[in-house]
Formats: C-alpha cells, structure tokens, sequence
C-alpha cells in the first residue's frame, strides 16, 4: 500500500489563505491507489460570497483593469515561478488525478504556455476607431467584464484553469474559481505560486473549495458575477444557463464533445495509428475532445483494427507515480461506474476488440482502472456511438465514400472537435469544412496550443478558448463618441 504526503491547503481569498466559516474539510485521493492526497476546505455559500466580495472590490478599486502593463508582468513573474516548481506541482497534479507523471509534467508545461501567451496578449489588445465624419471620431474599446467565475473540471484541473483563467486575468477581470472538488489541491497550488509574485494585488485571484452544488450554485447565481466560464458536462453546463438566465451573466461553456477521427485508405497510416491511439487513450480517454469515434474507410478497417489492437494492448496501465505507466486510471469511482455501464451495454450491441473490463490484479485493483477498449462497428443510435464516455473507450465506425464519412461525422449531438487524414488536399479541405465542429485536425490530433482556439459547434458549447477570441469574450466593446464641432 501506497503512503502520501497529505497536503492541506485552505480558501484563498482577499490575499489571505483562509479555512472554511464551516470548518469542514474534504479529503482528495489518489484514484491510482484509494489514498488521502490532500485535504481542502469544504465551502459554504459564506465562504464564495466573501470570495465574490473581494473580487469585486478589487475590481472596482485595485490598480489593474486599466494597467496592462502590470498585468502583463505579474503574469509572467507566475509563469516563472510554476517553471520553478514544476516536478512539485506535477506530483500534486499527478496523484490527485491519476495520471501518468508525464502527463502531469506535460500539463503544467502547457498552463505556463498559455500563461506566457496570454501575459503578451494583455498588452495587445486593440481596439478600433471609425472617423464618422469631420468632427465625429467614433472609438471601440475593449473593458474587462468584471468579476468572471471559473468553474474548473477535474480532467485537466491545471491546464483548464490557465487556459480560462489566463484570458480571463490579462483582459484586466478579478476572478473566482470553484475547482472541481476531487481536484482541488492543484488549483490551490497554483495560486501558492502566484502569490510568491506579490504582484497580484489583493482580491484579483480566489480560489473557494467544495462541492459543485453548493458553492457552484452559489458563484453561478451570484449578482456580483459578470461572467461564468465553464468546463464540464453539457448537463451542468444546460443548468448553468438557466441559472445565469436571471441575473444576465455572459457566459462561456465548453461542454462534451464526441469526436470523429477520420481517416481516409490514402492517409498515411503509420502516422495515424500513434495519433489515433494517444487521441482515446491519453488521460484515460478523460479529455473533452479526445477522438472517441474512429470513422475509418472499410478498404484498410482491418489492417487498422487490427494495429489499434496491438497498440492498446502494448499500453502499460499503471499507477501514476510508476515510470513505467503509460496509461493511468480513471478518475473516480463514481466515473469507473458510468464508463463501465457503457462498457458493458457496448459488449451486448458490437463486436469487443479488445478490453472491456475493470482491471483487478495485484496493486491496481485499489485503484480505477480500466483496460483500453475498443469495439467494432456499434450500431450508429448506440449510447456507446452517440454520448461522451469520458474514459478508455474507443468506437471505429466504417465507410465506403466520402460522403458517407462526413455524414457519420456528423451523426452526434456534439460538435466539438475532428480530424481528417488523407494525402489529398483537396478532400482534406473539403471533409474539414462540412464536419460540423469547433476545430478540425488535418493529419494530426489533438494539438492543443494556446495561439489556436478550441470550442463547440451544437451541444459542444458557447464560446470559444484559446488564441485571440480566448481573450475577447472576457472583454465588453465600449464605444465612444467625440464630437469636437
Ligand atoms: P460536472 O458535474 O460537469 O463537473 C464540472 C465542474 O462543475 C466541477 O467543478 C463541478 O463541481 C462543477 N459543478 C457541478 N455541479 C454544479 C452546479 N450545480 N453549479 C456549479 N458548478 C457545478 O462533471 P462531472 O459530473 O464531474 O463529470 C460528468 C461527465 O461530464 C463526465 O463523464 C464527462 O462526460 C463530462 N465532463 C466533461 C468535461 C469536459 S472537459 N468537457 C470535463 C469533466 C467532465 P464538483 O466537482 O464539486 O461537482
């Protein structure tokens, strides 16, 4: 049995780290062995309103919705300071999750990525003017919105708090996240090494930990909250609208997806195959856009079946902190529950690749973990084809023609994320515009960078983050009019 390091962390709100007014605490383990990691706060509704307060007040008063400059700087000095901690902030990330230790270190290289773009960013941001007439100059400004919410998922509990939180802090917002509660310690440690900068002024950063349904409801519902930026589930994200619906709040969602990767008989297949593989099974196949439908042409289905088969079985499932680990555990048991449920529906509809089971030998059967999976040709209304699994579960799907492959494409609620292989261009532009989703990947998956923007076509989402519209939506248009008759 595995011993941690239990790491305790309190609120951080105002500047000041502070417990709960509850005194309640929640303990985060390791989904790779059942173990305490941490143990935070478990929130109130006083706690977030002390938190929206402070936000607010500093918003209102601080030195930094008009000085991108310092904006600019303290986000850098926070970068510098997470490069500092890296292997540490990897650990916590690593345990509280689950996944691989590479995978952490991956992950928080990329939230210092999307810090360091979005701290250059805070000091580009241009407006327009429009010379109306000889005395009228109209001006477009862009303002922060105010005091926005992050409510961050447990997937990527690090990079999905830069990625919204990032955009949010260098358009000159104050913020307020809710992380989600299994994942808590690594926002909180981020925030331990954002204030290490002393650049932030008080009240531009909270951070308020606990469950979704109370200090969730309680930030969403807010009437000093401008702006709601969220990741998670599409349910969540339906309730959040409603909820928001009565006090006005912009808001920005990015919601499950179901994504199609299409590959052609002419793609170059000795790229694809690494590509299709990493894009189901990294993080246990718990990424929003992770390409969980393999929309493959029948001609080389078997070849490539049978390449995938290899591929997942030569995967190490492992503890996280193991070297050797190649894929973790899922996150939770509740999640081993409901990626087994569709597991076990999957057996009784396709044709079972490989996989398809809890694995329970030796030291994983302490953990969540789960054999990569993939099943054949499902019936295209199965629950498995059509909803977000968020686990090691892959579908291949087969086609004869290219219209038959954008129509599978299409087939879901979703519209997230897709991508096409072939060596012929003019097919790759032309599948890449009809597949009715936020980003399309030609000859490649998942590359994910803070320049390019990512979000959801349909029931994928509102919004998009990363690159420059990343920034605009937490952003008001200000126009003014000089007369000088
Ligand atoms: P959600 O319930 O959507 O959790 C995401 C975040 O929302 C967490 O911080 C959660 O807090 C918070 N939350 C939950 N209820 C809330 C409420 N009423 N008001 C405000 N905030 C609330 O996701 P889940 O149940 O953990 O996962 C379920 C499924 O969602 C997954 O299987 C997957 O399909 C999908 N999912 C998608 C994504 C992405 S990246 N698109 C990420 C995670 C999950 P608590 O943790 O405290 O509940």
């Amino acid at each position: 049995m595995r011993n941690h390091l239990i790491r305790t962390y309190q609120n951080y709100i105002n500047g000041e780290w502070r417990p709960s007014a509850s005194g309640a605490r929640l303990t985060v383990t390791c989904p790779g062995d059942g173990q305490p990691v941490a143990d935070v706060p478990k929130s109130v509704p006083e706690d977030m309103d002390r938190a929206v307060a402070a936000a607010r007040h500093a918003f209102e008063t601080a030195d930094w919705a008009f000085n991108p400059r310092l904006r600019s700087k303290a986000m850098l000095v926070w970068a510098a300071k997470l490069r500092d901690n890296l292997e540490d902030l990897a650990t916590v990330l690593c345990l509280e999750t689950g996944k691989p230790m590479g995978e952490a270190r991956f992950e928080v290289n990329g939230a210092i990525n999307q810090l360091e773009y979005y701290a250059a960013a805070a000091r580009t941001l241009y407006g327009a003017a429009n010379a109306v007439d000889k005395n009228t100059l109209s001006v477009l400004a862009r303002e922060p919105v105010g005091v926005v919410g992050g409510i961050i998922p447990w997937n990527y509990p690090v990079t999905l708090f830069m990625r919204d939180m990032a955009p949010a802090l260098a358009a000159g917002n104050s913020i307020v996240v809710k992380p989600a509660a299994i994942t808590s310690a690594s926002a909180l440690a981020l925030l331990q090494e954002a204030e290490k900068t002393n650049l932030f002024p008080a009240g531009i950063l909270n951070c308020v930990t606990g469950s979704g349904s109370v200090v969730g409801e309680t930030l969403i519902a807010h009437p000093d909250v401008d702006m709601i930026s969220f990741t998670g589930s599409t349910g969540v994200g339906r309730h959040i609208m409603e909820v928001a619906a009565a006090t006005m709040k912009k808001l920005s969602l990015e919601l499950g997806g179901k994504s199609p990767n299409v590959i052609f008989a002419d793609a170059d297949l000795d790229k694809a195959l690494p590509y299709a593989l990493k894009a189901i099974f990294t993080n246990a196949g718990q990424l929003c856009t992770v390409g969980s439908r393999l929309v493959v042409e029948e001609s080389v289905a078997e070849e490539m079946v049978a390449r995938l088969k290899a591929g997942a079985e030569a995967l190490r499932v492992g503890h996280g902190l193991d070297p050797e680990t190649t894929m973790g555990p899922v996150s939770s048991e509740g999640q081993l529950r409901d990626v087994m449920g569709y597991i076990e529906e999957g057996k009784a509809h396709a044709t079972l690749v490989t996989g398809g089971y809890r694995i329970t030998e030796g030291e994983l059967a302490q953990g969540c973990f789960i054999a990569p999976t993939i099943f054949l040709n499902p019936p295209a209304d199965s629950r498995i084809v059509q909803e977000e699994i968020f686990g090691p579960v892959l579908v291949v799907q087969t086609f004869r023609t290219e219209e038959e492959a954008i129509a599978i494409a299409n087939n879901t609620k979703y519209g997230l994320a897709s991508a096409v292989w072939t060596r012929n261009i003019d097919r790759a532009m032309r599948v890449a515009r009809r597949i009715r989703a936020g980003s399309c990947w030609i000859n490649c998956y998942n590359r994910l960078l803070p320049e390019c923007e990512t979000g959801g076509y349909k029931q994928s989402g509102i919004d998009r983050a990363g690159g420059i519209e990343g920034i605009m939506k937490y952003t008001e248009v200000k126009h003014i009019l000089v007369d000088f008759a």
